[in-house]
């Protein structure tokens, strides 16, 4: 029997697959051959899931601790036992304060929109507890694209195949976002030029035909000098603009003050190279950039989000099929799908990178006292690593982690409740790399007494006496819930044409021109341009204070590894790089100032935290910058700290979007000097 499914991953892909299943267990799991993003091929991450499914170290049975926390001692008990003593621990709760002292910690560990949360938050609403914005990725390059358009729309990135000029502007297309590789270099052949723009020498920057490395954190700075060319140059288009945007003269003064030198001196491009830049971007047409999220984790990455984003709006780039901006398409499917409602009242929001700081405040009202986290594995993937475990350390928190393996989140847990991977429960899934829905289907039971996360507060709900129906409603339900939309991209997309068809485009027409064939939602419907201007974060060498003098190097922590999918991975020995522990990488120059030789072991550290690491030298980075993977769990490091033990958890002013993780500062000396 041959059960179709799609990758839950975060991941652009959403890739289609089909299970072969034999005696009531898996036995096959291959890449859709017909899938248009799939062709048939999944990727190194993903290839080998059923070795995830069937692991011996999979959880199989509600745990609850034994040991201190951290400890990871536990003892197999029932889900009943489980369930009442969660439910007695919430109700005592919210009987002394209220539910705001339990938080809801949640992100991306599935896509699946059923699986992720709608269960999950119908919970927590009910029992009004604090949740956190979902903005550790993509917030805030959503909230930059629609600082220009209302919302962020982008082009269809299978468009791309059509553009002459296309940027990667701070992406890493050919590790993140494989599967729309081929449609780069199918563009190619048809003559485009590929231009990457990154400060690191990424494996997508190997294989492009321009490479930019620019000074982190500098692009409004590129950005201003570009529209400073094109005005010095005559290449702008008074009528597109007069026509379609509104703030042009204040953008243009702020322009006018970025010279081509000024910006050379910013962002360490030569005048040359932005002077080439610019002219291949304004000429060679259909011109696009592609994005994802890599430039928005800094203290000013909206302002990065927003300027690139001006580009298209000033050159009237989207007027050609196949120019634009192609960003994530998740705002499609946000559009389309009738999703729940947010909670009124709104419930006490903090943003998740914030997770340390929250977790050890106590004089917060109320503070945290219970935790209950799912799809995420904040010890690993969030800011200021050393304050979270010193939160999760604490004897009067009371945590849950629902997960499949023991994370080193779910090591400080009281209770650990054991949660079905994707072939073993029914979703329904979104994409942001391309247009297509897909349901997955169940192909097996639950291994071992596992559940999903729904079914887990479904339980909850009822062991609690809610008697909300709502709070019962099958998963089946609720994807009808979400398709039954009024909305045109959704006309004719049923739960039956999806079981049918497994996956189903949305009703947008292919090569449609947001902003052309559609009205920006703004104000006054134009694409908003205004002043601008480049601002050095507070964590850079140009930043304020003395923390450029006592940490000079700039740490970047990127995804760097084909068989890594952010924390998913590093616990499988098959999945790590032949190295088989993080690498700091550093230039040769800072190597030799701080007399590193090959073979050598370094401390990183900052204010944060410290780190012992294996060193690579590599003109991959710039002189002034290192880097470090992210991915890694805590005990592929002396410490037992993964790279966020360092990393700056500064969020954007008012509070939403991401953190900085690349905008952290450090100091690299020999290993106990
Ligand atoms: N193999 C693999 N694939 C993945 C993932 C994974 O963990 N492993 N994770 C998935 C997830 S969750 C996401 S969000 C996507 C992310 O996909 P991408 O956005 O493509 O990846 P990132 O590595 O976050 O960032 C891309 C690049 O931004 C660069 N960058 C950082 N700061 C700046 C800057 O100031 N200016 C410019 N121009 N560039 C900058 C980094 O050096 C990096 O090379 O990948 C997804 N795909
Ligand atoms: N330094 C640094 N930190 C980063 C980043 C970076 O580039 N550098 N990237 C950031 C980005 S872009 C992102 S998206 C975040 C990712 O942050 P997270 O979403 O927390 O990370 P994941 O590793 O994707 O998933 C977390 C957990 O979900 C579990 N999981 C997988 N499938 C399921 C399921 O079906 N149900 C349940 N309940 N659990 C499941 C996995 O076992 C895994 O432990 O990390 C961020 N952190
Ligand atoms: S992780 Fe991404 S590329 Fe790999 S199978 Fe899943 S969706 Fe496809
Ligand atoms: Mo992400």
């Amino acid at each position: 029997m041959i059960v179709r499914g799609s990758c839950h991953h975060d991941c652009p892909d959403t890739c289609v697959w089909d299970v072969t299943v034999s005696d009531g267990r898996a036995v096959k799991l291959r890449g859709n051959a017909e899938h248009p993003t799939t062709k048939g091929v999944l990727c190194p991450k993903v290839n080998h899931f059923l070795d995830r499914v069937y692991h011996p170290e999979r959880l199989l049975t509600p745990l609850r601790r034994v040991g201190p926390k951290g400890e990871a001692r536990f003892e197999p008990i029932s889900w009943d036992e489980a369930l009442a003593e969660i439910s007695l621990q919430f109700s005592t709760l919210i009987q002394a304060a209220d539910g705001e002292s339990i938080l809801q910690f949640s992100f991306d560990g599935t896509q699946g929109v059923i699986q992720k949360g709608i269960m999950a938050d119908r919970f927590f609403n009910a029992i009004g507890a604090s949740d956190i914005h979902r903005h550790l990725c993509g917030a805030t390059a959503w909230l930059g694209a629609s600082d220009v358009s209302g919302q962020p729309f982008g082009i269809d990135p299978e468009d791309l195949i059509n553009a002459r000029t296309i940027i990667l502007w701070g992406t890493n297309t050919y590790l993140t976002n494989r599967h729309l590789w081929p449609v780069i270099e199918l563009a190619r052949a048809d003559g485009a030029v590929v231009i990457v723009i990154d400060p690191v020498r990424t494996s997508t920057a190997e294989r492009a035909d321009e490479f930019l490395q620019l000074q982190p954190g500098t692009d409004t700075a590129l950005v201003l000098a570009m529209i400073h060319i094109l005005d010095r140059d005559g290449l702008v288009d008074r009528d597109w603009i007069q026509a379609n945007t509104s703030g042009w003269d204040e953008l243009l003064e702020s322009a006018r003050s970025m010279s081509p030198d000024r910006a050379e001196q910013i962002t360490g491009l030569s005048v040359e190279r932005i002077n080439w830049l610019t002219h291949t971007y304004v000429s060679r047409r259909p011109a696009a950039i592609r994005m994802l999220v890599g430039p928005e984790h800094r203290q000013h990455g909206r302002d990065i989000m927003r300027a690139v984003a001006m580009l298209p709006a000033v050159t009237g780039a989207w007027r050609d099929s196949g120019g634009g901006l192609a960003r994530s398409t998740q705002v499609y499917f946000e559009t389309a799908l009738n999703y729940p409602a947010p909670p009124d009242p709104p419930r006490r929001t903090f943003n998740m990178a914030r997770l340390g700081e929250i977790l050890t405040d106590r004089e917060m009202t109320p503070a945290i006292a219970a935790l209950v986290v799912h799809n995420s594995n904040p010890a690993v993937v969030v800011p200021e690593q050393n304050l979270i475990i010193e939160g999760l350390e604490r004897e009067d928190l009371f945590t849950v982690v629902i997960e499949q393996f023991m994370t080193d989140t779910a090591r400080y847990a009281d209770i650990v409740l054991p949660t079905t991977t994707q072939i073993e429960h029914l979703d329904l899934g979104i994409a942001w790399g391309h247009l297509n829905l897909a349901i997955n289907q169940p192909a097996i039971e639950p291994v071992g007494d596992s559940l999903p996360n729904t079914e887990i507060f479904r339980r909850l709900a009822a062991e609690m006496g809610f008697d909300d129906p709502a709070l019962q409603a099958d998963d089946e339900t609720l994807i009808r819930e979400l398709l039954d939309s009024d909305h045109e991209w959704l006309e004719g997309i049923t739960y039956e044409r999806l079981v049918r068809e497994t996956w189903v485009r949305l009703n947008v027409d292919p090569g449609t021109r947001p902003y052309v064939d559609t009205t920006p939602e703004t104000d006054d419907g134009r694409l908003q341009l205004g002043a601008l201007e480049f601002r050095a974060g507070d964590e850079t060498p140009d930043g304020a204070g003395d923390l450029g003098a006592r940490f000079p190097l700039v740490l970047m922590t990127r995804k760097q590894h084909v068989k890594f999918l952010n924390a998913n991975y590093a616990q499988f020995g098959e999945h790590l790089p032949r190295e088989g522990e993080p690498l700091l990488q550093i230039h040769p120059e800072d190597a030799e100032a701080r007399g590193l030789r090959t073979g050598d072991r370094v401390d990183v550290f900052n204010d944060r935290g410290r780190l012992t690491l294996g060193i690579e030298f590599t003109d991959e980075v710039l002189p002034g910058v290192v880097a470090v993977p992210f991915g890694w769990h805590h005990r592929h490091t002396p410490q037992g700290r993964g790279v966020n033990a360092l990393t700056n958890p500064a969020v954007p002013a008012d509070g939403q979007g991401s953190a900085a993780y690349h905008e952290t500062l450090v100091e690299v000396v020999l290993d106990g000097r």
